[in-house]
Parts: structure tokens; sequence; C-alpha cells
């Protein structure tokens, strides 16, 4: 009884469903390298040189172990160039009994796994992805009934279910979220450390040129590359982060400074999505370094409640609205994403730094991507679904189910308040407070009105006075509508007038 045993470049993960019961000798794994997965939107240059080198040298791990691996690379002539022809040409050359896969990740490709179990001629089993804390089921029946989908009320579940931070049934230190001793503004001295780099290897070095050939008009810079791509380095990277990094996370978590894209993020997003690290075994790390005394606790707590909390969070949110919640649009906006956005080209020093790093390292870390890039977005009125595609394709570590919800519900609000009680809109004082951009800029966040204003202002009022129907009656929005109303007609004709010609210049490239 020979299967043959699919595993996507999001599933190199030795334990993965797809693969238990395997047998060497017997069953044959199939990996396949296609170049529709590379361009369905144009990934970064340095997100597909990852994850073909991450799959190329976990096809060698299990080549190591003993498998047959039928492993099809991109410059095979006879590649179809998508899932369905390849695993087409595998059954005709390999003839299993039944074929087995582990579910993937985001809707796109379950559709197409759905369709070969209801077209192959062929048992398939078709197995849940394992790799989650909250399987889909759990998260379902969680959801079922509440009216709002509370992340910290799911992340206490989480603590509960893996005992993580546990004194008993009660949480360590007393308290769940030690959210309020971390996220202070940064200090350049702080960032001695660099997350952990690798030199390319052989193996490395020949996806670079593969990519390099192929996808060289993508967006992105493809070197330096430095990511881990086996298993063995992304534990490497991991204990550098906890040796290093970890004991200052939270206090860093929502700081930017220019010139230092890392800051005390993990960078290890990358790994856990495709199945280089595993997530609860990190936790327990962490959880192990502060009973060590190596990290206080809020840091602990902080980068646990990301991979527990939110990461699990996103995942359930995902599957509960597929494939609809990448459409959604509450605001109703279609302005086309601008240009700046590929080039950053730019006169907001912000801007420039998120999006400048984006390209060279396939990076940004949260409070970029949500209070930068992503409430840019959100107060331009930029069509979600562009905003989708453009996450979607230049961060090495996005894949669609942790990618749309941030973007969708979480940056865009969206889905209309499904995941954030109010939206993550904030003018220019948020960014000064949190970031040294301002000081290199063209604009000014403490200027309100004209030229020199910092463009986050202007339209940050302009958002809220033309979703006033939409928002107005949001507990939580209030305190900003009373603001609102008690501004005179001038002063809101005035806002009407430069957030205008702001989006003008937007649309001209002149921002
Ligand atoms: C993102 C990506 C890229 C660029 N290339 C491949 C590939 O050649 N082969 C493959 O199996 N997977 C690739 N992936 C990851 C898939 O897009 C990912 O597994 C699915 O999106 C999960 O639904
Ligand atoms: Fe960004 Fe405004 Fe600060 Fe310039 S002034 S860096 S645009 S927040």
């Amino acid at each position: 009884m020979t299967s043959l045993r699919v595993i996507l470049g999001d599933q190199l993960s030795r334990s993965i469903s797809a693969l238990q019961g395997a047998v060497p000798g017997r069953d044959v794994i199939l990996m396949v390298e296609v170049q529709e997965e590379a361009v369905y939107v144009g990934h970064h240059k340095k997100k597909i040189a990852f994850i073909l080198a991450a799959m190329r040298a976990f096809a060698d791990a299990l080549r190591a172990e003993g498998f047959a691996v039928d492993y099809v690379k991109m410059d095979d002539p006879a590649n179809s160039g998508c899932f369905g022809g390849e695993l087409e040409r595998a059954i005709a050359r390999h003839r299993p009994d039944g074929l087995v896969l582990t579910e993937a990740s985001e809707w796109r490709v379950v559709q197409m796994q759905r369709a070969w179990v209801d077209t192959l001629d062929l048992p398939i089993h078709l197995l849940a992805d394992n790799r989650f804390i909250c399987d889909t089921p759990r998260f379902r029946a969680w959801a079922q009934g509440r009216k709002t989908f509370v992340m910290e009320h799911f992340y206490r579940d989480m603590r509960r279910l893996t005992g993580l931070l546990m004194d008993g049934d009660q949480p360590a230190g007393g308290r769940w979220n030690f959210d309020h001793d971390n996220r202070k503004p940064a200090k350049h001295d702080l960032f001695l450390q660099m997350p952990r780099r690798f030199e390319p290897d052989a193996r490395t070095q020949e996806v670079l040129s593969l990519v390099d050939q192929r996808f060289g008009h993508h967006f992105g810079d493809l070197e330096p590359f430095w990511f881990a791509t086996t298993q063995a380095q992304a534990e490497a990277a991991r204990d550098h982060f906890i040796a290093n990094h970890l004991p200052r996370f939270g206090e860093t978590q929502d700081a930017m400074l220019d010139g230092q894209p890392f800051l005390n993020h993990a960078v290890l997003a990358l790994y856990f999505n495709i199945g280089l690290l595993e997530p609860l075994d990190v936790c327990r790390r962490a959880e192990a370094a502060w009973q060590a005394g190596h990290a206080p606790l809020a840091a602990v707590e902080g980068f646990i409640r990301q991979i527990i909390g939110w990461r699990e969070y996103v995942r359930g949110i995902y599957w509960l609205h597929a494939p609809d919640y990448a459409n959604a649009n509450y605001f109703g906006v279609g302005r086309p994403l601008p240009d700046l956005y590929w080039t950053g080209q730019t006169k907001m020093a912000c801007m420039r730094a998120a999006i400048g790093q984006t390209r060279k390292e396939a990076y940004a870390h949260h409070i970029q991507r949500l209070m930068v890039t992503g409430n840019f977005a959100l107060l331009a009125g930029l069509d979600p679904h562009d905003v989708h595609e453009w996450y979607l394709s230049v961060y090495a570590d996005a894949f669609e189910w942790v990618e749309v919800p941030n973007t969708i519900g979480m940056a865009l609000f969206a889905d209309g308040g499904i995941m954030a009680s109010k939206p993550y809109a904030a003018s220019g004082a948020y960014i000064n407070r949190m970031s040294d951009y301002c000081a290199g800029c063209s604009y000014d966040p403490n200027v309100k009105a004209g030229p020199r204003a910092c463009p986050f202002n202007p339209l940050y009022w302009d958002f809220i006075g033309r979703n006033e129907d939409k928002l107005a009656g949001n507990p939580r929005m209030g305190p900003v509508f009373a603001t609102w109303r008690k501004m005179g007609e001038a002063r809101r004709a005035e806002i009407k007038a430069d957030a205008a010609r702001i989006l003008e210049a937007l649309d001209h490239g002149r921002l």
C-alpha cells in the first residue's frame, strides 16, 4: 500500500499530520515548486527564496531519514506550474494506492484539495492541520453564541488549556495581561543585537539564482539573504531571541526607530508559519526563561500572548469568515493602492522607513504594519482588497490565514468590527510619541493644518468626519466625536480642504 504524501511549502514540519505513519521505502513524499504560488500575488523575492530554499532543505532532511521524496523543481521543463497539474503527473508516475494530505492553511488551496477528493479516483485522506493549539472546531465552539470575539477572553482559555504561565487555575503573577508595563517608546542605545543571520549555503544559493532569473521583476531586494532555511537554523534563531531580546521584548514592543527594523522583535513568525518552529515549544522555552530569572514576566507574558493568543485567534477568525473576509469593505472605499507602497518614495519619513525596510527585509514589525502603513491606508480610504494583496505579497511571514484578519479586521476595520472594538486610527501624535521618525520628516506632527501639517492629522479628522454615520454610535469613539462636534464649521472646512489636497498629492506621487 504505497501512499503519496503531499507536503506544501508552509507545511515543513516533521510532525505534520500528512507525515504521521509514513514509512520509508513504502511511501513517496511529493513536494512541488510551482509558478502559480509565486505569482497569484507577486510575492517579495526574499519570500519566494525563503520558501523554496526551506522546501528543498526539508526534502533533503526527509531523504536523510530514508524517505523517497519526489521533488519537482520550478525549472523542470515538464513542470506544469500549478498544484493540480503536478499532482496529476505525480499520480501517473507513482500509481499510488492513496493520497495523504494535510489541509492547506488557506481557503483557496483547500478548495483545490476538496476538488481532488471529489474528482480523483483514489482514496484520499485529507487530514486537519495538527500544528495549532486551537483546532477549527474548538474555535467555532468558542465563537458560537458570542456577540463579540474578544481576543483577551480567548487568550485566557488558551492559557488554561496549555497551562502556560499558570499558577494552578490563576495567572502567574496575579494578572493575565501585563501590557500596562509594556509598550514604551524606545531609545537608540538599546539595540545592539540583530536577529540571528545565516549565510546562504549552496542549496540556498541555487534558489537565489532561480528567483533572480524568474522573479527578478518582483518587489523587494533578494540579497543579502539571511533567513534560516532549516529547522536547526530556525532553532538557533529562536535561542538567540530568547537569550538576547526576550528580556526587553515587552517594553519596546510598540517602539519604532529609524534604521532599526528589528528592535527586540522575535522575527520568528516566518519560521512558525512555514513549520520550521513549533509555537508551543517556543512558548515553553520563553516561560522557562522567566522561571530561570532570565526575563521578566511582563515580557514573557507579552510574547506568549502573541503566539497562543493572537496567532491562534486570527486563524480562528479567518476560518470562521473565509472566503468572504478578504472582500469586506465596511467603509465602502476604493482608492487604488498608491505607488509609494511599492517605491517607498514619499516625504513622509515614517512611511519611507516602513516601506523601505519592507523592500529590503520582507519584514516590518506589527506597529509599523498597523499604525504606519495600515493606519495610512485606513485614513486615506485605500481599497481594502488592494491593501490585503500588498501585505500578503510583501512580508515573508504573510500567509492568508494570518494576514487577512490582521489587514481587513485590525488595520482597516473593513469587517465593521468583528475583531476590533474600534478602528486603529491615529493622527501624527501617536507616531511621534512612539518613534523618532518625525525628526527627519518634511512634515510636522504638531502642525494641524496647511502644507506643513503631518498628513496623518487632517486625514485623521477627515476620516472621522466622513464616517460619522458608521462610527458615532460606537461607545469607544464617544470622546473623539465629542471633539469633532465641538469644532466649528470653519475648522471642519479646513480639514476637508487639507485632506483633499493631501489625497490629490498622494494620487500624483507628490506626498
Ligand atoms: C508561497 C509559496 C510559494 C511562493 N511557492 C510555493 C511552491 O512553489 N510550492 C508550494 O508547495 N508552496 C509554495 N508556497 C506556499 C503555498 O502558497 C502555501 O502552502 C499555500 O498558500 C497554503 O495554502
Ligand atoms: Fe510620519 Fe507625520 Fe511624523 Fe512625518 S510628521 S514622520 S508623516 S507621523
